[in-house]
């Protein structure tokens, strides 16, 4: 038995077949300080509300893997030090364990899939990082987007990585990567990253019947929706600065990599990055809220 527990608002809308969104928490535990962590996560799912669906943040709390947090746990675990960051090799041992964890992409995709969401709403994946072919730090969220059935909506690729070599790896693990209201690819806190996306899908709804396709073609696997972020830092200003906290990160290994840069780089641009990273959040939140409400009104078992 796997355990699980469904908010019950999310329960409510899953039995009417409402359109649900699920939101992950490393962003809030490991990627966002405090107190804008909180702001963010309240904000991000007062979006997807505004927009009739029902969001579902997930986490692993004492041991069960919670789809819909209440309000104060939600806040407590705002507020918790030194919670584990779970992604895929993670979740079982830290359930099995009963303790506590934030779920990556990965890790949240997952959770989707077990709950039935099939949208899921988040900053920026995990990628390639520079130096990959020596390191070889690849993150787990690539693979989950090529084995797990959710549309992921993203700002892109965070710009901290190889961009060029992730968008390789996603063609490689055939997981459509799906550009919405311009040709680039976004570059998470700028808008272009200089790259056009392999698609482009400017309708909710051809996003939805895309995912449908997917499942009905038997393809394992799911989508990458690369949402412009609202407001930007131009990707030249950021190169710099990003080319620094890497060079400054060479000690830094495994899952702390990706938080320490992006704690830098809040340093770097003297709270700049936050502000963004904030934005682009809600932005993505309320974009896979109108996915979900074109995927609701689709028949679940056909195209
Ligand atoms: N989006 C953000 N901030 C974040 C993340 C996403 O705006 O911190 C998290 C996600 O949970 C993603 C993780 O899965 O960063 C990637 O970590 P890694 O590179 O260690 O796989
Ligand atoms: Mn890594």
């Amino acid at each position: 038995m796997i355990p699980v527990v469904r908010s019950e608002e999310v329960a409510r809308a899953h039995g009417a077949g409402a359109p649900v969104v699920a939101l992950e928490t490393a962003i809030l535990c490991h990627g966002l300080p405090r107190p804008l962590n909180l702001e963010a996560a309240r904000a991000a799912e007062a979006a997807i509300r505004e927009e009739c669906a029902t969001p579902a943040t997930c986490a692993v709390l004492d041991g069960c893997l919670r789809i819909g947090l209440e309000e104060p746990d939600l806040e407590s675990l705002s507020r918790a030090e030194g919670v584990a960051k779970l992604s895929r090799a993670d979740l079982a041992p830290c359930l099995a364990a009963g303790r506590t964890g934030a779920l990556t992409v990965a890790a949240t995709m997952i959770a989707a899939r077990l709950a039935g969401i099939e949208v899921f709403a988040t900053g920026g994946i995990g990628g390639v990082h520079p130096g990959a072919s020596m390191s070889f730090d690849v993150s787990a969220d690539l693979h989950e987007l090529s084995r797990t059935p959710v549309t992921v909506v993203a700002s892109g690729v965070k710009s901290i990585l190889d961009v060029p070599a992730t968008l390789e790896v996603l063609e490689t693990l055939g997981v459509p990567v799906i550009a919405t209201g311009q040709d680039d690819l976004p570059a998470f806190w700028s808008r272009a990253s200089g790259l056009a996306a392999p698609l482009r899908m400017d309708d909710p709804a051809e996003i939805a019947r895309s995912h449908r396709m997917r499942a009905a073609l038997g393809l394992e696997g799911g989508q990458l929706v690369a949402n412009p972020p609202p407001a930007e830092i131009a990707a030249d200003e950021m190169a710099p600065l990003i080319a620094r906290a890497t060079r400054e990160a060479r000690e830094v290994r495994g899952k702390a990599v990706t938080p320490w840069i992006l704690a830098r780089l809040v340093e770097l641009t003297e709270g700049r990055t936050l502000r963004v990273n904030v934005d682009l959040v809600v932005s993505n939140a309320r974009l896979a809220a109108r996915i979900a409400r074109e995927l609701s009104a689709l028949p679940r078992d056909s195209p």
